[in-house]
């Protein structure tokens, strides 16, 4: 090849080198004198990006001339984390890029760490779709991640005298490598206004929609990579901008100002990431965005369709649309104006279409995270698509009393219009009515799904509803996170398991073999060391690898029960000043998480969180045997520091309320034990691994609703446990807050009074089981063949075969052999 060639498609590290120094004259224009890491991440990048270009575009290539069905996926969050050493581990180009840096006087690490990562999601929902995205494109299944391009992702959390302080994220603020921006791609969304009817050429009545505002849209190109395949499909990640036209008028009557003021409104819409994980009332920002992002990518696929020449009756046939939650399900009401306004199909037509093409992906049973805008809101901003609502409505009640004649309660149950309260649209409810699958995350939350918040449409269409059980991406939450253990699977089972998880299965029959516990206690406690430096570095805390490190990381919220981790402490905290020889095994707890800033409860629980280490870690008459951290700002990034480092897992949501849960799975591919509820996947997690493998306590879902229906008191709880109604005491008495009673009584008394999650039902319980796994840590050959299946029975959890369910069950989707031309 040509010079200029190597400069950008050499795999080898001397061509890496080359692409790196080109790029950091020629794109970046550093002198290699004064070069940064930061200026090497950024030319390591676009080398890189360069190696992906010819699998990128003959990926798209490949897709428009098979004429093959294409899965899109509708999400509002993509929480990817960082690409550099994703990208090099998925084209086989670690080494080379090591050798190349090194001949750089640079070190890989080092210029890994230089990347901000893109946060573009709140959590789990988030995230599973980046990690969906990892197994469709390794699967050589086509498809698209369609989204929004934030300009600030999920806030970085700070914390300061224990609270946690918000701020912004500017992941762009030095330019993104990955992305090409296509401003050719662009669409016009329109906003607000009113609709008017019309007669057209042929005489016949149509609708117009006259808008208040247009916004228009352009993409943004991101390649997802596969790991060992040629394929790299694209993420299309859409960014707000204003329209030139609509400046115009102001500009022309002299008001200069008014016109750059119009053009800011346009593009706050993709401005900043909502940070909160369910909805909040009469957002009309959060609807903008939904809607914005939803009808820039309905009408990019008619435009491809377009370009393909394939009549728009076809859609369904060429694409498989996913709703990850409601955030899209406007799509339904979008397409059908497409097709129908703009198309000119008719209604029948249209519909039939519609359902074909949507799939809908709940992730939620908590009513209050029901997705629904108030009836006014939404026809002030979407008067079209109220129209199109109440049609669909009236179409799809009208069946459900044909099939259940004289139910009037069933029909208001089931209309997309709520009325109770004030009149809303509920986007649940337009989703299913709009989709031909609809699925739960998990085996128990489909259960739920089905017999609960779905049940009655479940009644009526129960070949609609199926299972899809979540999972992770092994690429990135075991090979990336965990070099140690990855070289330990290679060396005893060769390479297969990265695409085939459940090859860890062979990793059973090393169990009896001393040398290999051995090895791989070594490793484990290496990722230890490794996180306890990152810990001390962060935090100040210092923590002893040889210690049990049980970890909760996940988004703060009352239902996951972080509160009730530190009960468990807190007893142990108790118990120990009582009997300081007490034979308790020593252990850190590490949690980490965010709180949607305007979640007062969540915000105060990482206040005790971190009041408590402050005194726990401070006190040596127990800080020998306890520790507690806060790991501030958790993020994927260092999620890959802390889920190789686990011993224990804390899953302890109120049975039925976490839909399934994801990091779970990531500890359990990295040898972690669980102690969980019978809730989400962890259900899934105990079948796989054995009930002697998993330690479970608490109330069942079924228990809880029970309860509940009863009228739970937790008063009760409190009379019968002395030691708990103590625990409760000292948080109050201002113990861990130099005196202050005030700090910690709105959560104590959540506790005392209400106790909507059922901490203090679960309380003894969870002790016991902690005691359980104490006994259980104390012999570390028993530990180790526990930790060592855990990973070897994790193979249901990539998400490999999750898109493989979706692909063969949902979509009707054929994978598609990419071969690159170099
Ligand atoms: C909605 C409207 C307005 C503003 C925000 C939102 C919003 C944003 C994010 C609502 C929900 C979310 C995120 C939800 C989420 O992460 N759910 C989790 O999804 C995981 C993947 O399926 C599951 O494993 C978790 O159990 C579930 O909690």
């Amino acid at each position: 090849a040509a010079v200029g060639a190597t400069v950008r498609v050499g795999l080898d590290p001397a061509a890496l080198q080359q692409g790196i120094v080109d790029h950091l004259r020629y794109s970046i224009g550093q002198l290699p004198a004064l070069a940064t890491p930061a200026h090497y991440y950024r030319a390591l990048a676009l080398a890189v990006r360069d190696r992906l270009q010819d699998r990128w575009i003959r990926t798209t290539e490949t897709y428009f001339e098979q004429e093959r069905k294409l899965a899109c996926y509708l999400s509002a969050e993509f929480l990817l984390g960082p690409h550099l050493a994703n990208n090099l581990l998925n084209l086989g180009l670690e080494e080379a890029a090591r050798g190349a840096l090194a001949a750089l006087g640079q070190d890989l690490d080092t210029i890994i760490d230089c990347e901000p990562e893109p946060g573009l999601g709140n959590g789990g929902l988030g995230r599973l779709a980046a990690c969906y995205l990892d197994s469709l494109a390794t699967l050589a299944y086509p498809a698209v991640g369609y989204g929004i391009r934030y300009e600030f992702g999920i806030f970085a959390q700070q914390i300061r005298d224990g609270w946690q302080i918000e701020r912004t994220d500017k992941w762009l603020h030095a330019g993104n490598p990955w992305e090409i921006a296509k401003p050719d791609i662009c669409y016009e969304v329109n906003w607000g206004g009113h609709t008017e009817t019309y007669a057209d050429e042929a005489g016949l009545q149509r609708v117009r929609w006259v808008p208040f505002r247009v916004v228009k849209g352009l993409a943004y190109d991101t390649p997802i990579q596969g790991f060992g395949v040629d394929t790299c499909n694209t993420l299309r990640l859409w960014s707000a901008e204003a329209v030139e036209s609509f400046d115009f008028q102001a500009f022309n009557t002299g008001d200069y100002f008014e016109a750059v003021e119009a053009k800011l409104r346009s593009e706050t819409v993709t401005k900043v990431l909502y940070p909160n994980d369910e909805p909040a009332i009469g957002k009309r920002l959060r609807l903008a965005q939904q809607y914005f992002f939803v009808s820039c990518s309905l009408q990019d696929m008619l435009r491809i369709l377009d370009l393909a020449g394939v009549p728009v009756e076809r859609f369904a046939e060429r694409y498989a649309v996913q709703l990850n939650d409601t955030h899209p399900s406007i799509g339904v009401a979008e397409l059908m104006r497409l097709l129908i306004d703009e198309r000119h199909l008719d209604w029948d037509q249209a519909w039939a279409i519609t359902v074909a093409a949507f799939g809908y992906t709940n992730h939620t049973l908590l009513p209050e995270a029901l997705e629904t805008w108030s009836l006014p809101l939404f026809r002030e901003c979407l008067p079209r698509h109220l129209e199109i609502i109440f049609e669909i409505n009236r179409r799809f009640l009208d069946q459900v009393r044909a099939r259940f004649p004289g139910d009037e309660a069933r029909v208001a149950r089931m209309s997309l219009i709520g009325e109770v309260g004030d009149k809303q649209v509920r986007m649940a409810h337009l989703a299913s009515v709009g989709s031909h699958a609809i699925n739960g995350v998990a085996a128990l939350h489909t259960d739920l799904l089905e017999n609960s918040v779905l049940a009655d449409f479940h009644e009526l269409w129960p070949e609609r509803f199926s299972n899809k059980t979540n999972g992770v991406t092994p690429r990135r939450f075991l090979a990336l996170a965990n070099p140690g253990l990855r070289a330990l699977l290679d060396r005893t089972l060769g390479t297969d398991w990265l695409v085939d998880l459940t090859a860890l299965r062979r990793l059973e029959a090393h169990i009896e073999d001393p040398a290999f516990r051995s090895e791989w206690r070594a490793i484990k406690h290496a990722n230890k060391r490794r996180l306890a430096d990152y810990i001390a570095t962060q935090t100040g805390v210092e923590l002893d690898p040889n210690w049990l490190f049980d970890i909760q990381v996940k988004r703060i919220h009352e239902y996951k029960r972080q509160h009730l981790n530190l009960l468990h402490i807190l007893t142990l905290y108790r118990r120990l000043k009582a009997d300081p020889g007490l034979g308790i095994p020593p252990r850190a707890f590490i949690f980490g998480g965010k709180a949607a800033p305007g979640y007062f409860l969540a915000k105060r629980i990482i206040k005790l969180i971190n009041a408590v280490a402050g005194t726990i870690n401070a006190d040596p008459e127990v800080n020998e045997r306890l520790k507690v951290a806060f790991v501030p700002n958790f993020n994927v990034r260092n999620a890959e520091l802390i889920y190789p480092a686990a011993d224990l897992s804390e899953q302890i949501s109120t049975a039925g309320k976490e839909a399934s849960g994801t990091g779970n799975m990531k500890f359990m591919l990295n040898g972690a034990l669980t102690i969980g509820t019978l809730d989400g996947a962890n259900v899934e997690i105990r079948e796989q691994v054995g009930d002697e493998n998993f330690f479970l306590f608490g109330l069942t879902a079924d228990e809880v609703a029970r309860l509940q229906r009863q009228g739970y008191r937790s008063a009760d709880w409190l009379d019968s446990h002395a030691e708990l109604r103590a625990v409760l005491d000292m948080i109050g008495s201002g113990h861990f807050a130099s005196g202050d009673s005030e700090v910690f009584r709105p959560l104590v008394e959540n506790l005392t009074d209400s106790d909507p999650f059922l901490v203090l039902a679960d309380y003894a319980a969870y002790v016991a089981c902690q005691e359980r796994v104490a006994s259980a840590w104390s012999d570390p050959e028993r530990w180790t063949r526990m930790a060592i299946l855990n990973t070897a029975r994790c193979g249901r959890f990539s998400s490999d075969r999750a898109i493989r369910e979706y692909a063969d069950e949902i979509w009707g989707l054929q994978p598609v052999a990419v071969s690159a031309h170099i």
